[in-house]
């Protein structure tokens, strides 16, 4: 991938993850009707990228919005959100739709997101251009949140992790994967990683949730994800990464046990939610090695965080739970 986003780390720094000085690449007002722009997913697009944006109105309603970049830095959102046309099914009704994720399988993007059906579940859909999408019948039930698509198949077979959750602000969770042959009937489903014992990670003690789209590396998928613990002050989110074996992704070869980023500079710990820290997507370079991370900076802005792929790897086995 030409252009990818990216910086040096920090002379001063010896983390394996560190942020974009820059940060926040997306502020919260960036489109006319936005209260907040977080939880955002981006991809390769033409000579550049295109973007799946979780924008909530000045009511909060929330909704994802398409956009477009030449650098994956500065971004060109559109101000209408995006219209759902009629995919595999006729039923494509959305009460709400936020915290999406892109990937290109075969022959189009396809985006996942918490699509409210009488309480959270994954809907799908795909686009060729991000001009035109069509939605597609959700994956699940209600209830569930981040469900994130493999980038190709798996043993002939689609396959998307996500989280079954609650109605609210769920304060529990584990992470699943489940297949499909066709995209509409999901099946096979198989729990991948749970919660953390509190004595050993706290930060992922209370729920988790896969991020970016997964990356196939000589040492299986790396899956970043979410992790919350559950303070006197309210959840803290963090972001880790499990390496996930190539051909069976529910078992789970390794996995941090200290976070990779948490909330500790003013636009994770302020905000509309504060210390939240919540990765949705990646762009990676394998000739140069480097790792992009896009991830939602406290429910209101977006923010990008860097390391090498390798290294990110390494760490992940030298540091697993
Ligand atoms: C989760 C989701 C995310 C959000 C997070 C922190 O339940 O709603 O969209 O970023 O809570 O508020």
């Amino acid at each position: 991938m030409k252009n990818i986003p990216w910086q040096e780390r920090p002379e001063n720094s010896k983390e394996v993850m560190w942020r974009y000085s820059m940060n926040p690449i997306i502020e919260r007002d960036a489109i006319p009707s936005s209260n907040s722009i977080f939880n955002s997913a981006v991809v390769a697009f033409e000579d550049g990228f295109a973007g799946v944006f979780r924008c909530d109105n000045k009511a909060v309603q929330m909704n994802i919005f398409a956009g477009f970049s030449k650098d994956g830095i500065h971004w060109d959102i559109e101000h209408d959100p995006i219209v759902m046309q009629k995919g595999n099914t006729d039923m494509i009704d959305s009460d709400y739709k936020y915290d999406p994720r892109v990937v290109f399988i075969e022959d189009r993007y396809w985006i996942t997101w918490c699509n409210g059906y009488h309480g959270p579940t994954i809907g799908i859909a795909y686009t060729f251009d991000f001009r035109e999408f069509f939605q597609c019948e959700n994956a699940f039930l209600p209830f569930n949140r981040n469900g994130v698509l493999f980038p190709k198949k798996i043993n002939g077979k689609y396959a998307m992790l996500s989280r079954p959750s609650d109605n609210g602000h769920t304060p529990f969770g584990d992470i699943y994967v489940s297949f499909s042959p066709d995209m509409k009937y999901w099946g096979e489903h198989r729990v991948v990683m749970k919660t953390a014992p509190f004595e050993e990670s706290a930060w992922q003690c209370t729920k988790i949730g896969a991020g970016p789209i997964p990356i196939l590396t000589s040492e299986g998928w790396l899956m970043i994800y979410h992790g919350v613990i559950n303070t006197c002050n309210g959840f803290r989110y963090a972001m880790g990464a499990a390496l996930l074996e190539e051909n069976a992704p529910e078992k789970v070869r390794y996995r941090t046990k200290p976070y990779l980023l948490s909330p500790s500079v003013t636009y994770e710990q302020v905000g509309d939610v504060p210390n939240v820290i919540f990765p949705c997507a990646a762009l990676h370079d394998e000739q140069s090695d480097r790792l992009s991370v896009y991830y939602g900076a406290a429910d209101t802005v977006v923010g990008l965080a860097f390391g090498k792929l390798s290294e990110v790897v390494e760490f992940t086995i030298n540091n697993s739970l």
